[in-house]
């Protein structure tokens, strides 16, 4: 039995009479004793009936009108009509601006925009512009808004009324290739770094973004780092954009951490791009039984107040049960219907409900406002949502996708693409539906409107906003700088004197570095370690009980490893603290990235700068949740991420799905990234050192992606003069004589661990050979690529001028010898330089599926290993005219190579 047959008012087999009985205690108990009394009565009695043997049918979901009744609704306290105004104007600049810049553009590839998803919410952004949205100031950290993508127009209109855009700005919508003249197309903290706090168009990410800013927000204010208590996150998202993953799966931490300080606002439109999100079924509902089942606070916000009187009439439940039965489908055909339609289609099933809306013209039936086009109906939810204790809420609003467009996109399938008018009167009639004054004269040139400054409108927009602590959004970076340690710091000095003899490996070192980096006076406590559920696969479980994974709740259990078996207590356990600083996400890459972008963009969005060093299974990084790292870019986060356990050949036992060698070259692709794939402890510390300089005190804009892994070899002493060269990308490390009569010295190339097979390359070609060759570390292609390439492009554009020279160039200068590339990436890793090394360039990569087996064997495999490339530079000499090429099938077999092995690519 559903719930909907329960209030409608008759169950079979049972006489109605009695029946009404139940109905009229149910009413007298609710009159003397209120709703949670009677919410407390009801638990019971469904308790005594589980007791008895009755098993009631679960339901996750409520019936199908708003969950604030109307009694509970409460008072509006803005001027309705000066707000209505307000938003008419908005809807009015909203719609010009896409308008025009596609007119404008149309000869060059129109530029697009939306006009549909912001008619359909601007009363959602308008009731919390003009009541709720908390600015930053000096004594609130601000609330934290993250728009729907696609809703930007509105954003961008009502900062022009606000007086934050220029006429010519919301001109330029969308075209914006010279910087500051134009708007960007959504929200892109890079592209307008004064303004937009939170990219959100990449359907999914906004959502779990803010379930981790929320957290974040906690996490600051545990650690007595930061008051952060009256900040809210209201985060704005489509009904379409719930069919996301990444919407969804992150929402029971919400719940579990009881984020009562995180506001979802979902507009439901029943429209996604192509067509409904749930033409069959009820979207509102499903996501009600959704966060229901999740634990969040669920305030449906389906009826205007037009439908209160029909409600009111509604005594046995049909008009209720009718809203419940037909699906989001045929919703949609309601909206572009006549009123004739809906009186015959909706209302005709029962005649009951005809003679309810009997005293309505169809006109007015047409008109019955949804609950997101009113304002009463919204600020009572979000006055709800903000006053909800111990858990988050989500607001499931209903609104028809293009309000007010008129018959070319109100309600039509078409809707979301919509962004031009083709008859003549659309224009005018949604000019007239929203009484903007613009004369039928000017209507062509689509003016942008603003009130006269000293108007009322503008006054009263101005007071709303003052009142609630000025304008947003609005990203404030604040310039601190940190007191970063030095590289003579203890924290890095030791892995600059090397392992002394002893075997380490770089995550090793990482994991050291970041302890002492941890410790450290100046920035110790702004570090924010975020691991998934790897701790221990890095060997950082010290981490645990040395500062504690934090928990809103503390500690409430005794962990099983805090007591020996010999009754001693292990002091490495595994420690929960409210101010522990380790973020330990489980196995959820998604939400440590969230987390991620949260920490290294709170010296924007909160004005204190945090350092997140996110350490991770290295393929499940770029390959796993490479949007969410294009998001950070974007964000200008800030921060170091780890690729652990790096390596197609290094981490061996794991096979196809766990080895990466291809990071490097995603990492490439997001120009704020800063990729180094290093060799030894020595360079990883110059690279953190300078890393923590560049973002924390320079205040450069970029982020970090370092690969370490985990085999242990002995990490050698820095040698003199290479901070330059290791920062840059390439430096010469080992070399050996030229031997007898040798013109042409190889040049090898080595990065991570492989430049260890590199070295042993270089010993095979001089015992072996006589061959005597140079051996350089290269840190990072991607640093070499992006230095040479602006160079080219500085040299390209002044001609005559001296040219310019990379570092690549100039430390190629000398060079004579083929250059042989190897490392644990593909080859396209090593290929970024190409074009600008001399002569010949063999490059050796791990191109195909990774399997496992042992270091050597893989390494044979994908031939990187010493052998193959020490061969590699014998056939590159003999390329030359440098080595007798009659003589390379006997150095194949003397190097025990088989000619005939399979090839790792199409392996
Ligand atoms: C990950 C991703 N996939 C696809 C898109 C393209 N896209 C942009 S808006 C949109 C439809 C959005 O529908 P909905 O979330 O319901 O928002 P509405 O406009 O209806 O409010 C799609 C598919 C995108 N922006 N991001
Ligand atoms: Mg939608």
């Amino acid at each position: 039995m559903t719930v909907e047959q329960v209030t409608n008012g008759a169950v079979q087999g049972i006489d109605p009479a009695e029946l009404d009985d139940w109905f009229e205690s149910l009413e007298d108990v609710l009159h003397r004793y209120g709703p949670e009394r009677t919410q407390q009565l009801l638990v019971n009695l469904r308790e005594r009936a589980y007791q008895r043997g009755v098993m009631m049918p679960f339901s996750s979901t409520t019936p199908y009108i708003n969950t604030i009744s109307v009694e509970d609704e409460p008072r509006y306290p803005g001027n309705v009509e000066m707000e209505r105004r307000i938003k008419s104007i908005n809807r009015w600049n909203a719609l010009a601006m896409v308008l025009r810049a596609n007119k404008k553009t149309e000869a060059g590839g129109a530029v697009g925009g939306h006009i549909s998803t912001y008619a359909s919410s601007a009363t959602l952004y308008e009731v919390g512009f003009n009541h709720f949205f908390h600015a930053r100031t000096p004594d609130h950290t601000g609330d934290m808004v993250y728009f729907q993508g696609h809703a930007s127009p509105g954003m961008y209109a009502r900062a022009f009324l606000e007086g934050r855009l220029s006429e010519s700005q919301l001109e330029n919508f969308r075209q914006e290739t010279v910087r500051g003249t134009g708007l960007s197309s959504y929200p892109h903290p890079w592209l307008m770094d004064d303004f937009w706090q939170f990219p959100t168009v990449s359907m999914g990410l906004g959502p779990i973004c803010s379930i981790y800013q929320a957290r974040f927000l906690r996490y600051l204010q545990h650690r007595n780092l930061l008051d952060t208590s009256k900040s809210r996150v209201w985060c704005f998202i489509g009904d379409g954009e719930t069919d996301e993953p990444e919407t969804l799966g992150a929402i029971t931490l919400g719940s579990r951490e009881n984020l009562d300080n995180l506001v979802w606002v979902i507009n439901c439109n029943l429209q996604r791009l192509d067509g409904p999100v749930r033409s069959n079924g009820k979207i509102i509902q499903e996501l009600e039984g959704a966060f229901r089942g999740a634990g969040w606070n669920c305030i449906k916000v389906v009826w205007g107040r037009d439908w209160d009187p029909l409600l009111a009439k509604d005594h046995d439940g049909k008009l209720m049960q009718r809203m419940g039965e037909v699906v989001d489908g045929q919703y949609q055909k309601y909206v572009v219907s006549d009123g004739a339609y809906i009186r015959n289609h909706f209302f005709g099933t029962d005649p009951s409900l005809l003679e309810m809306v009997d005293h309505l013209s169809d006109e007015q039936l047409q008109k019955l406002r949804r609950g997101g086009h009113d304002p009463d109906k919204v600020f009572a939810a979000y006055q709800a949502a903000v006053h909800h204790k111990g858990a988050p809420t989500v607001i499931l609003v209903k609104t028809i996708k293009g309000y007010g467009l008129g018959e070319e996109a109100e309600g039509r399938m078409v809707a979301h693409n919509a962004k031009k008018f083709a008859k003549s009167d659309s224009v005018k009639n949604f000019r007239d539906r929203f009484a903007v004054p613009i004369s039928d004269d000017d209507l062509g040139k689509l003016p942008f409107y603003k009130p006269a400054d000293d108007g009322p409108e503008m006054a009263y927009l101005r007071a709303r906003r003052e009142q609630l602590g000025g304008y947003l959004p609005k990203r404030e970076p604040a310039y601190v700088k940190l007191d970063v340690p030095q590289i003579d710091d203890k924290a890095f000095s030791r892995q600059l004197r090397g392992s002394e003899g002893a075997h380490n490996s770089t995550t090793q070192a990482y994991g050291t570095m970041l302890m002492g980096l941890m410790r450290h006076k100046g920035i110790g406590k702004f570090i924010v370690p975020i691991i998934p559920d790897e701790a221990r696969t890095f060997g950082m479980e010290a981490f645990f009980s040395t500062f504690g994974i934090y928990s809103s709740k503390g500690q409430l259990y005794e962990p099983v490893d805090k007591m020996m078996p010999d009754g001693t207590t292990n002091l490495m356990y595994y420690k929960e603290a409210t101010d522990g600083q380790v973020l330990e996400e489980g196995i959820n890459e998604a939400g440590a990235m969230a987390s991620f972008v949260a920490a290294g963009t709170s010296y924007a969005n909160l004005g204190l700068p945090m350092i997140p060093f996110y350490i991770y299974y290295s393929m499940f990084g770029f390959q796993r949740v490479g949007d969410l790292i294009w998001l950070a870019g974007d964000s200008r986060t800030q921060g170091f991420l780890v690729g652990g356990t790096s390596g197609r050949t290094t981490l061996n036992g794991e096979g196809l799905q766990h080895q990466d060698g291809h990071s490097q070259l995603a990492a490439s692709a997001v120009p704020n990234i800063i990729a180094y794939d290093p060799a030894y402890a020595y360079e990883l510390a110059v690279i953190i050192q300078n890393g923590l300089q560049r973002m924390y005190v320079d205040h450069e804009r970029v982020f970090y992606y370092l690969s370490v892994y985990n085999e242990a070899y002995e990490q050698p002493a820095m040698p003199e003069g290479v901070t330059e060269g290791i920062l840059r990308g390439l430096y010469k490390l080992a070399s050996t004589d030229s031997g007898d009569g040798q013109t042409e010295r190889p040049q090898l190339f080595g990065s991570g661990p492989i430049l260890r097979e590199v070295r042993r390359a270089q010993t095979l070609l001089k015992e072996k050979y006589g061959i005597g060759s140079d051996v350089w570390s290269v840190t990072s292609y991607s640093e070499l690529a992006r230095d040479a390439a602006s160079a080219s492009r500085w040299n390209w554009l002044h001609p005559g001028e001296p040219a310019k020279q990379s570092h690549l160039t100039k430390s190629l200068a000398g060079i004579n010898g083929p250059v042989i590339a190897a490392s644990e990436n593909v080859r396209l890793v090593p290929n970024q330089i190409r074009e600008w090394v001399p002569g010949t360039y063999i490059v050796l990569g791990t191109d195909g599926f990774g399997r496992s087996d042992t270091r050597p064997a893989l390494r044979r495999h994908f031939e990187i290993d010493a052998e193959c490339t020490a061969y590699a530079a014998l056939s590159g000499l003999a390329q030359r005219g440098k080595f007798a090429v009659e003589r390379l099938p006997d150095v194949i077999r003397e190097l025990g190579i088989d000619p005939e092995k399979v090839e790792p690519l199409r392996a």
